[in-house]
């Protein structure tokens, strides 16, 4: 039985007498992009280890990796290293201890070249292995499970950035096409909304400042008129006592 994974990363349970086929994107047709951040964990049966017979054609720049496969004994990055390379590679054959691989292929901005070809299988170890190495953990309730099984924080999702190593069911994926946008979109209508918030409590504090003093201007005068008309009454009071003295 054969197997074709397609995609970046993913999680892959290989089974003994099955191989499957891990691709960097475009391979066979052209070049990997820039930037490929492509994480796939492998977990074989029990009693078993997982293997993997690799072609990889990969960039080194003055000697050194600038696009490279990096494999974990294990199934964190964390993980004691099991093989890293770059440059060409044919038939090259990497078997984990336990039943567990880390297995990434990381690029630069720039420069790529054919990339990676894999199968992988699953063989025979005994009772012997199945202690060994860090076992498939499961998620916290606060964390987000990526499609390879990887736990990511929340506080990673959409922000731009590939961090689970996938692209389907993955960190970035569903974001409708917006990733650090989104966040700069919801931040400027928050900052427009905030705006119109302020303007709206000015606009009600002088209304209300403009109605009082309107309210106390009112009450002034009818109180200087009341005065007013007290006064008057009051001396029409004595005019008429001035009259009738005289006479
Ligand atoms: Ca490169
Ligand atoms: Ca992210």
């Amino acid at each position: 039985m054969f197997l074709f994974t397609g995609g970046c990363g993913g999680y892959i349970e290989p089974s003994a007498g099955t191989t499957g086929t891990i691709q960097s994107k475009n391979y066979g047709t052209g070049n990997y992009d820039p930037y490929t951040n492509c994480i796939w964990i492998f977990q074989a049966p029990t009693e078993h280890q997982v293997q993997l017979t690799i072609d990889f054609v990969g960039e080194t720049f003055e000697g050194a990796c600038a696009d490279y496969i990096e494999i974990k004994d294990g199934t964190a990055s964390s993980d004691s290293v099991l093989d890293e390379f770059c440059g060409t590679f044919s038939g090259h054959v990497v078997t984990s201890t336990a039943r567990w691989m880390y297995f990434r292929f990381k690029t630069d901005a720039i420069n790529a070249t054919s990339g990676l070809n894999a199968r992988y299988t699953a063989v025979f170890a005994g009772a012997v292995i199945n202690n060994i190495s860090t076992p498939l953990q499961n998620c916290r309730t606060h964390e987000f499970e990526c499609s390879n099984r990887r736990c990511m924080a929340r506080s990673y999702l959409c922000d731009g950035f590939n961090d689970c190593g996938c692209d389907a069911n993955c960190d970035e994926d569903d974001c409708n096409g917006l990733g650090i946008e989104k966040f700069t979109r919801i931040g400027f209508s928050a900052g427009i909304g905030a705006g119109m918030f302020l303007i709206l409590c000015i606009l009600i504090y002088f209304t209300d400042r403009y109605s009082k003093r309107k309210a106390l201007l009112k009450q002034q005068m009818e109180e200087e008129k009341e005065r007013r008309g007290k006064r008057g009454k009051r001396d029409d009071k004595k005019t008429a006592a001035k009259v009738a003295w005289h006479d």
